[in-house]
C-alpha cells in the first residue's frame, strides 16, 4: 500500500499543481506560476482554506473581475510559450461565468489556462444553494455546464476519488501543444472542503515532456518535391512558429530557399521586420507586399496557422488558378485545412526536416528581386503614415509609429480589439519575437490592460505598451487598479476617438451609417445622435492609482512616451485621435455579408459591390 496522507480536496489540488514541471529542449522548469483568485461563498472555505496554507511556489494574485483574470492568465501563457500557465479560482454562479468569455478566448487563441469555478453542493442537500440555476429537466446540471464547448478538458469533481485522474487529465492536455486550451475543473463547495487519504505519489514533482513530434518522412519529401516545383512559393507564419520558438528554423529555411514569409496576427514578429524577405502581414489587414505576393502564389507554406478568414482575406487572399497549400501544424484539424499537404509535427523540427528537403533549391532571382521590391515599397508606405503630420487630430497610424521609434526593440506591444489591430498588424515594426502581441482569436474587448498585466508578469524585464480604444477602456479598465496593487509597471496608450471607429468603418462599408457606433447624448430626436458624450479618462485612471495625461500632438505623446520610460507603476496616456484617418486596406478583402434587400439606397449600392466582390471567394478542394 502506498503512503496516504489526509487532505481536503482542495489541499491536495494545489499541493498537485505546485509539484507540476514541464521541460523542452533540456529546459525544465515548474509549470504552473500561480493562482488568481475572486472570493465567494463557493470557494472561500474549501479553495480559501488551501490557499490561505498552499505550497510555498505558487503566489496568489487578487484581480477586478474574474473575466480579466482569465484574460491575464491567457496572456501570460502567450508571452510564455505556452511553457507556464496560472490558474483561476473563482466562486459559484456569477462568478464562474464571468469567466468564460475569456476561456473561449484562451481556448481559441490554443493557450492554457486552468480554471477552478466553485459548484453547487455534490450532496445537493442545501438545493437550491444561493446564486444555483435549477434546470427543470436535471439536478445534475450548474452553470459551470457552459464551460464544456469552451473547454478542452472539463470534469466536475464530485468525490474525493476523482480527484487524481482529473488532475493527471488536466496536465496533459494543458502541456499539450496540440490539445491546450481552458481546463475546466468544477469544484462543489461542499467536496472542495471533504477530507480523503490521498496517496502522496500524486504529489510527487511530476515532468511533463513537452514533445517535438516529426512529420511524416513521407508527406516531407512530398512537400520538398512541390516547392521545387513551384516558382512562386509563399511562407505564411502564424503563432505556432512563436509557440514551438521555431523563429531561428523559419529565418534558416527563408534564408535558405529564398521564399518570402507573410505573418498572421498571431505569428507577427517570427522575422524581425527589417530582414529583407519579411513582407509583413498578410490577408485582411495585409500589407500590398505580402498580400500581392500572397495572390499569384503557386505554393503556400503555412506554418502554426488556423487559417483565420483574416488570413485568408476570407478565402479570397492566395488567386492563383493551381494554388496549393502545405501546412506545417501540430493538429491535424489545422494541417488538412485548404486540402493541405499535412506535415503533422511541431514548426521547428517541420521546417528544419523540409529545408534539409531542399538541400540546394532557391527560388529564382528574379522572384527574390520582385520580394525586395515590394518589400522596400512597402516600407516607403509605413514611412508615409508614421509621418503623415495629420491635423488637428492626430491621426491613429502616427501614433503607432511614434511608439514605434521611441521604444525599446525588446518592447512587447499589446493589443486585442477594435482598429488597432489591424493597423499595429500593417504597420508595427517588430524587432523580437513576441514583441508584438495581438489576442487576435477572438479579438475580445477588454483583453488589452488585463493581458498587459499577463505579459508583465511573465516577462518583467521587457517595457509593455498596451494600445487601447476608449470603447475597450471602458469595458474593461479596472485591472489598473490590480497592477497598482503588484507594483508592476505599464504604459496604456488609450486612442480616445469617442466609440467605435473600427465597427463605425465597417458600419458605413455596408451601408449602414456608422449606426450605433458613436458615443453621442439622447437628442431631441430620440435617437443617439446628440453631443459627445466625453469622458475624463485622465481622472479615470489617475483615480486608481495610475500616473495619467492627456497628449495631443507629436511633441506631446514623444515626451509622455519619454516621461513614462522613467516612470514605475502604470502610466496612462490619453490621445484623442481623428476617428476618420484610417488606413486603408490593401489589396484585401473580408466577407461581411450585406443586406440582401433594403429601403436604403447606401445598403443597395454595398450590396452590389459585395456580390461583385464575393466571386473572389475560393473553396481550395
Ligand atoms: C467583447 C467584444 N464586444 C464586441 C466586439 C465587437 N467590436 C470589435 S471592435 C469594437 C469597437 C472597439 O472600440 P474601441 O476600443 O474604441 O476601438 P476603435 O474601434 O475606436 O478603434 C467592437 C464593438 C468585440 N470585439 N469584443
Ligand atoms: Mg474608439
Amino acid at each position: 500500500m502506498a503512503a496516504t496522507n489526509r487532505f481536503t480536496v482542495a489541499q491536495a489540488l494545489f499541493r498537485f499543481l505546485a509539484a507540476q514541471r514541464v521541460r523542452r529542449d533540456g529546459r525544465e522548469h515548474p509549470f504552473f506560476a500561480g493562482v488568481f483568485g475572486i472570493f465567494g461563498h463557493g470557494n472561500v472555505a474549501g479553495i480559501g482554506e488551501a490557499l490561505l496554507h498552499r505550497p510555498a511556489p505558487l503566489p496568489f494574485y487578487v484581480p477586478r473581475n474574474e473575466q480579466a483574470m482569465v484574460h491575464t492568465a491567457a496572456a501570460f501563457a502567450k508571452a510564455s510559450n505556452r511553457m507556464r500557465a496560472l490558474a483561476c479560482t473563482t466562486s459559484i454562479g456569477p462568478g464562474a461565468t464571468n469567466m468564460i468569455t475569456a476561456a473561449a478566448g484562451a481556448t481559441i487563441n490554443r493557450l492554457p489556462v486552468l480554471l477552478l469555478p466553485g459548484d453547487i453542493f455534490a450532496t445537493r442537500r442545501p438545493d437550491p444553494v444561493l446564486q444555483q440555476l435549477e434546470h427543470p429537466a436535471s439536478r445534475d446540471a450548474s452553470v459551470n455546464d457552459c464551460f464544456k464547448p469552451i473547454s478542452r478538458y472539463w470534469d466536475r469533481i464530485n468525490r474525493p476519488e476523482q480527484l487524481p485522474s482529473a488532475l493527471l487529465e488536466a496536465l496533459r492536455v494543458l502541456t499539450s501543444p496540440a490539445d491546450t486550451g481552458a481546463v475546466t475543473l468544477a469544484f462543489p463547495q461542499d467536496v472542495q472542503a471533504e477530507a480523503y487519504d490521498f496517496s502522496l505519489d500524486l504529489f510527487e514533482p511530476r515532468t511533463w515532456t513537452i514533445a517535438r513530434n516529426r512529420p511524416d518522412t513521407a508527406a516531407v519529401t512530398a512537400a520538398a518535391e512541390a516547392i521545387r516545383q513551384s516558382a512562386r512559393p509563399f511562407i505564411v507564419a502564424g503563432g505556432g512558429v512563436l509557440y514551438s520558438e521555431a523563429t531561428g528554423a523559419l529565418r534558416a529555411f527563408a534564408e535558405a530557399t529564398g521564399i518570402p514569409v507573410g505573418e498572421t496576427q498571431a505569428g507577427k514578429g517570427a522575422l524581425p521586420f527589417d530582414h529583407p524577405q519579411a513582407v509583413g502581414a498578410v490577408g485582411v489587414t495585409g500589407t500590398s507586399a505580402a498580400n500581392r505576393l500572397a495572390r499569384d502564389a503557386d505554393v503556400v507554406i503555412v506554418v502554426g496557422t488556423r487559417l483565420s478568414d483574416f488570413t485568408t482575406a476570407s478565402k479570397s487572399a492566395f488567386a492563383a488558378e493551381r494554388v496549393r497549400f502545405i501546412a506545417i501544424n501540430v493538429t491535424e484539424l489545422d494541417a488538412l485545412k485548404h486540402s493541405a499537404l499535412p506535415l503533422v509535427g511541431d514548426a521547428r523540427i517541420s521546417l528544419e526536416e523540409l529545408r534539409a528537403g531542399l538541400a540546394g533549391w532557391r527560388v529564382s532571382a528574379a522572384y527574390l528581386s520582385e520580394t525586395c521590391v515590394e518589400k522596400r515599397q512597402w516600407e516607403q508606405e509605413v514611412d508615409r503614415i508614421y509621418h503623415l503630420n495629420h491635423g488637428p487630430v492626430i491621426s491613429q497610424g502616427e501614433v503607432i509609429g511614434l511608439l514605434n521609434e521611441a521604444s525599446d526593440p525588446n518592447a512587447v506591444v499589446l493589443c486585442a480589439a477594435g482598429s488597432l489591430p489591424g493597423d499595429l498588424h500593417k504597420l508595427w515594426r517588430t524587432r523580437t519575437p513576441g514583441g508584438y502581441h495581438l489576442e487576435y482569436g477572438y479579438s475580445c474587448m477588454g483583453y488589452e490592460i488585463a493581458g498587459g498585466l499577463g505579459v508583465k508578469m511573465a516577462q518583467p524585464e521587457r517595457d509593455v505598451y498596451v494600445m487601447v480604444g476608449d470603447g475597450s477602456y471602458l469595458m474593461m479598465a479596472q485591472e489598473i487598479a490590480t497592477a497598482v496593487q503588484e507594483g508592476l509597471t505599464l504604459t496604456i496608450l488609450l486612442l480616445d476617438n469617442h466609440g467605435f471607429s473600427s465597427i463605425g468603418g465597417l458600419s458605413q462599408s455596408v451601408g449602414c451609417d456608422g449606426f450605433g457606433t458613436r458615443y453621442r447624448r439622447r437628442s431631441a430626436s430620440g435617437e443617439l445622435d446628440g453631443s459627445t458624450v466625453e469622458i475624463d479618462f485622465v481622472a479615470n485612471a489617475a483615480s486608481m492609482g495610475a500616473h495619467a495625461e492627456r497628449a495631443t500632438n507629436r511633441d506631446e505623446i514623444t515626451r509622455a512616451l519619454a516621461s513614462a520610460t522613467q516612470r514605475t507603476g502604470v502610466s496612462v496616456i490619453v490621445i484623442p485621435v481623428d476617428r476618420e484617418q484610417r488606413v486603408g486596406g490593401y489589396d484585401s478583402w473580408w466577407d461581411v455579408p450585406v443586406a440582401e434587400v433594403s429601403p436604403l439606397s447606401d445598403v443597395q449600392r454595398a450590396r452590389q459591390t459585395y456580390d461583385h466582390d464575393r466571386r473572389r471567394v475560393r473553396d481550395y478542394l
